[in-house]
């Protein structure tokens, strides 16, 4: 029952971030999901990396549309603002909240069906317009909510639990948020916490739309040979081209590490991400030959993981809009209402 709270008793020795707060309190209610499913490690990779990012729960807006995964944000960042919206209407409804109260830190989760099917135009515009936030697609390849159906991210060619092939092509919402301009884009995988935790906090750190597919096996439905999203067939294909770590500002590197295997990007926020490179002619701030580099290696069948984008000094909506720095609703009646003469100046320049 997702209305069941977890119980409150805790060990008092439990680790403490730099708020006082325990792993426990980004928790949320118990999980109803699959036992299995990959969706349920990606809420603990969440809770984790908001814990260790020391964030405040109460500064942290969680939003998302239907599904499985959609379901998700109940289960964890419980003490966190919330609103679980229409089926692919996550981002419009995000963007508005984000307009009104720039102040806060966004969260987007949705599914595959929610983002690439039913909420590709609103996938595709929020990409577009920049809105600030962390997007995360928690990609089985199928409709887990209502029953396996393929949906629009199956590869040509997989195969249902049932027997069916999937004759359709697949989108692939990295392509797509590269194409449209997202600042940040990476894929991981639910089965490696180590690659996931850090992508999510340097995406919860990153000052413009960051985005993160995250292939999500659906033990119910899509874990089967002929699966390209099952536990097996992405542990066998995984090929990721960097590891990262998040440091809150740039400290001397004292390991010992081969030269050109390592870089250091700053965020436009201070925090520095430190790369890992484990595939030498992969360059994450190239859009262009990130897109041709995953086409060509998901032509080959690999999976291709890791941050595949940054711009450390991204723009987003409300750069794109010039509004004030002060969030929109936090802005009193005589700012709002400015008066006749403001409006007529207004209207003098419009004639
Ligand atoms: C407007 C509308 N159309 C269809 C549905 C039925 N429906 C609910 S969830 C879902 C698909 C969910 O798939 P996905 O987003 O991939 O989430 P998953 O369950 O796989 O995590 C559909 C088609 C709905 N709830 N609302
Ligand atoms: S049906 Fe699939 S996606 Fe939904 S909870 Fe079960 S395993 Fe997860
Ligand atoms: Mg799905």
């Amino acid at each position: 029952m997702t209305y069941l709270a977890k119980p409150k008793l805790r060990h008092p020795d439990l680790p403490k971030n730099k708020l006082g707060y325990t792993r426990r309190d980004y928790e949320g209610a118990i999980s109803t999901l699959c036992a299995g499913c990959g969706h349920d490690s990606i809420s603990a990779a969440i809770i984790q990396a908001c814990f260790e990012l020391d964030l405040p729960p109460h500064r942290i807006a969680k939003l998302s549309g239907i599904g499985c995964s959609s379901k998700t944000p109940t289960y964890f960042l419980g003490n966190s603002h919330g609103f679980n919206s229409v089926h692919g209407r996550m981002p419009s409804v995000l963007t508005g909240a984000n307009l009104a109260n720039r102040d806060l830190i966004y969260l987007g989760v949705s599914g595959d069906g929610d983002s690439a099917s039913i909420g590709l135009g609103q996938f595709a515009h929020l990409m577009r317009r920049g809105v600030n936030m962390t997007y995360i697609v928690e990609n089985n390849g199928v409709y887990g909510l209502t029953k396996g159906q393929f949906s629009a991210t199956a590869d040509k060619g997989s195969k249902s639990k049932r027997g069916a092939t999937n004759a359709d092509s697949p989108i692939d919402l990295v392509a797509m948020a590269l194409q449209l301009g997202a600042s940040f884009v990476a894929r991981s995988f639910s089965g490696d916490k180590t690659q996931l935790v850090p992508l999510i906090k340097a995406a919860l750190r990153h000052q413009g739309t960051a985005f993160i597919d995250c292939i999500s096996p659906c033990v119910a439905f899509n874990n089967h040979l002929g699966s390209t999203k099952s536990f097996d067939f992405v542990r066998e294909h995984n090929e990721a081209v960097n590891r990262l770590d998040v440091m809150e500002s740039r400290a001397e590197i004292t390991a010992d590490y081969a030269p050109g295997t390592i870089e250091l990007v700053t965020q436009h926020d201070g925090s520095v991400l430190r790369l890992f490179k484990l595939a030498n002619d992969y360059d994450p701030h190239d859009r262009i030959a990130a897109l041709s580099y995953l086409q060509r290696r998901h032509a080959a069948g690999e999976i291709v993981t890791g941050l595949l984008y940054v711009d450390a000094e991204p723009d987003e909506l409300h750069g794109h809009m010039n509004t004030v720095d002060q969030p929109l609703n936090a802005l009193s009646d005589r700012e709002l209402c400015p008066g006749g003469a403001a409006l007529d100046k207004l209207n003098a320049q419009l004639r």
